[in-house]
């Protein structure tokens, strides 16, 4: 592939797009760290971290068009939902589970992302449902011929799952206008993907008739570029693809596990110099799009976002607990 200049410019990415990674990666990033450190103070109750997975979602998340394709995520993806549309305000309502979480209002899990107007769908806590969903989703874009691409995200566990066999299979009977993402973290909770996957995950897309590919999900531009195939692809009526991205989680699974039971210092040190964001940095910086204090006035920038956006859902209203059945069993009256 092209070098420089040259591999931005090929993938058809401008500079706009090249910053705009960027940020998003870092609004993930900071959104990340401040959810970890409310929880350690006791005003978060559940946290699903995100760090190490940004270039994976920013990357494959910037080939669908807004407003138009559909997006099935799982709880890992803050970074995609905030290139969907969230803000960090957004990310915090849900964390506190206040009245105007987008998701849920307040009713949901933490990370159980949805939102109507930005075209995300809610996921189920079973993991790999919301691949269900989004291979029913894809059949009724074909069936009324409409414009969208739908995406669908999902971790290496995931696709041990009957419902992910299930959505592969009928994505691939029906050609459907969909893409698979798998961001392999290499565990699920702490079972290695060497106990949970056999073969490769990308290599079982060939036994459902469309194509499989394995990128490194820490390049955020080989993610996009990837993904932009696929959503071309898909949108051009030739059917499903499934994109294999492997990626690292610098935390825990959740603030509810304790990793250090399951991976070594060294593994999760290794993983870290591996980080996507200074890696991203580095390119940004060969094509002179970058230098240190660009950076700090990014950074900078970004984490005042969040830092805002944390105190104003902080301060924002619970739900009413007399709404507590609203949406959930129809009209029932709580008495
Ligand atoms: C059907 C089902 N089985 C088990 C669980 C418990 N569980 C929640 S997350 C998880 C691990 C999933 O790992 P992976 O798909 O690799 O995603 P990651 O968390 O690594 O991003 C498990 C087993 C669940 N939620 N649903
Ligand atoms: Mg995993």
């Amino acid at each position: 592939m092209a070098k420089g200049k040259d591999l931005h410019t090929d993938l058809g990415l401008k500079e706009e797009d090249l910053l705009g990674m960027y940020r998003y990666m870092l609004l993930a990033r900071y959104c990340d760290e401040r959810q970890w450190a409310l929880n350690r103070m006791g005003k978060a109750p559940f946290v699903v971290p995100v760090s190490g997975h940004e270039a994976a979602q920013v990357g494959s998340a910037w080939a669908f068009e807004k407003g138009k394709d559909v997006f099935c995520p799982y709880y890992r993806d803050m970074a995609l939902v905030l290139v969907a549309g969230f803000t960090p305000k957004d990310i915090f309502l849900g964390l506190f589970g206040k009245k105007d979480d987008p998701s849920s209002g307040g009713r949901q899990m933490p990370a159980h992302w949805g939102s109507k107007e930005r075209n995300i769908i809610t996921g189920s806590s079973p993991i790999a449902t919301q691949v269900l969903h989004a291979a029913g989703i894809a059949y009724s874009k074909k069936y009324k011929k409409a414009d969208a691409v739908v995406g669908t995200w999902f971790g290496e566990g995931g696709t041990s799952e009957g419902d992910w066999h299930g959505a592969m299979n009928f994505a691939g009977i029906h050609k459907l206008p969909m893409v698979f993402f798998c961001e392999n973290n290499q565990y699920a909770i702490s079972v290695h993907e060497s106990k949970q996957v056999a073969g490769s995950v990308h290599g079982r897309a060939q036994g459902y008739g469309f194509p499989g590919h394995l990128g490194d999900g820490n390049d955020i531009l080989e993610s996009y570029r990837l993904a932009k195939e696929a959503v071309d692809r898909a949108r051009a009526g030739e059917g499903p693809s499934l994109i294999e991205l492997r990626t690292y989680r610098h935390y825990s699974h959740t603030s509810d596990d304790d990793d250090r039971t399951y991976r070594s210092k060294e593994e999760v040190e290794e993983w870290k110099q591996k980080d996507p964001i200074p890696r991203f940095e580095t390119y940004l910086r060969s094509v002179d799009l970058i230098d240190d204090a660009k950076i700090e006035a990014m950074r900078e920038e970004t984490k005042a976002e969040v830092t805002e956006g944390a105190k104003a859902a902080e301060e924002a209203e619970f739900p009413d607990p007399g709404t507590a059945a609203d949406h959930v069993y129809g009209d029932l009256e709580v008495v």
